[in-house]
């Protein structure tokens, strides 16, 4: 009688235990299941976050490039003919022009079309460290971007410290054209431009990719001023939606 009742029992208890070890075991999966739909939905909204940041981002600088245009032409419309973001890292000058005592305050103004950009200011330096960040929209990468540098002046007007343009074609072109980034190696050199008569162009300018981005080095030569220049890097920042680029 006690042994068959704890054999019964032991039969029970082992069986409670087989349903109960498959029934934890499901549980685990679930858990398993649940963390990763967690984790996959947590990524999701984190991409659907940035591709709204992003949008913010380029929706203010649309209204902002299209307050300071005043020229009636609609929000909608210039988000559609938009190609993209083009962030210039100014990076330093070299050698420019004395414009105080002995020294100047020299800051950079960016100007293309009617959009208007400037970087911090550095005190008493002729070999000034920006290293600032300009962002343009781009719609027409035909249109020749204007760098001028200044010699920032506390009671008087800012004196010019010489000025170049250059364009963005080339570089553009080789965003068209390299879209497999993947398969090119980190460094390759896509693009060379020669220095020439009708450019700013210091020294051979590289379009070039770099950690899965295309990027520009330019060296310009200062215009319309005893000596200087100014070196600058182009970085492409394509806009979700845009339909310049196929891959993207
Ligand atoms: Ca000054």
């Amino acid at each position: 009688m006690l042994s068959s009742s704890s054999s019964s029992s032991s039969s029970s208890s082992s069986s409670s235990s087989s349903s109960s070890s498959s029934s934890s075991f499901i549980v685990y999966m679930l858990s398993i299941l649940i963390e990763v739909e967690k984790e996959s939905r947590n990524l999701f909204q984190l991409a659907v976050q940035r591709r709204r940041r992003l949008r913010a981002k380029m929706h203010s600088l649309v209204v902002a490039y299209t307050k300071e245009e005043g020229n009636g032409e609609s929000t909608t419309s210039l988000m559609e003919s938009l190609m993209g973001l083009l962030r210039i890292h100014v990076k330093r000058g070299v050698n420019l022009a004395v414009r105080d005592a002995r020294s100047s305050d020299p800051y950079v103004v960016v100007k293309m079309g009617k959009q208007r950009l400037k970087t911090r200011m550095v005190k008493r330096d002729v070999n000034p460290e920006w290293n600032d960040d300009l962002t343009l929209s781009i719609t027409d990468p035909n249109i020749p971007i204007k760098l001028t540098v200044y010699d920032h002046d506390t009671f008087t007007k800012d004196d010019k410290m010489g000025d170049a343009e250059f364009e963005v074609s080339s570089y553009i072109e080789a965003l068209r054209k390299h879209t497999n980034l993947e398969e090119i190696p980190n460094g390759t050199v896509l693009s060379r431009l020669q220095p020439n008569n009708s450019n700013c162009l210091a020294e051979e300018s590289l379009i070039y990719l770099k950690d899965g981005k295309i990027l520009q080095d330019l060296v310009l030569r200062l215009g319309n001023v005893e000596c200087g220049e100014v070196e600058i890097q182009l970085e492409w920042i394509h806009f979700p939606g845009s339909k310049t680029f196929s891959s993207q």
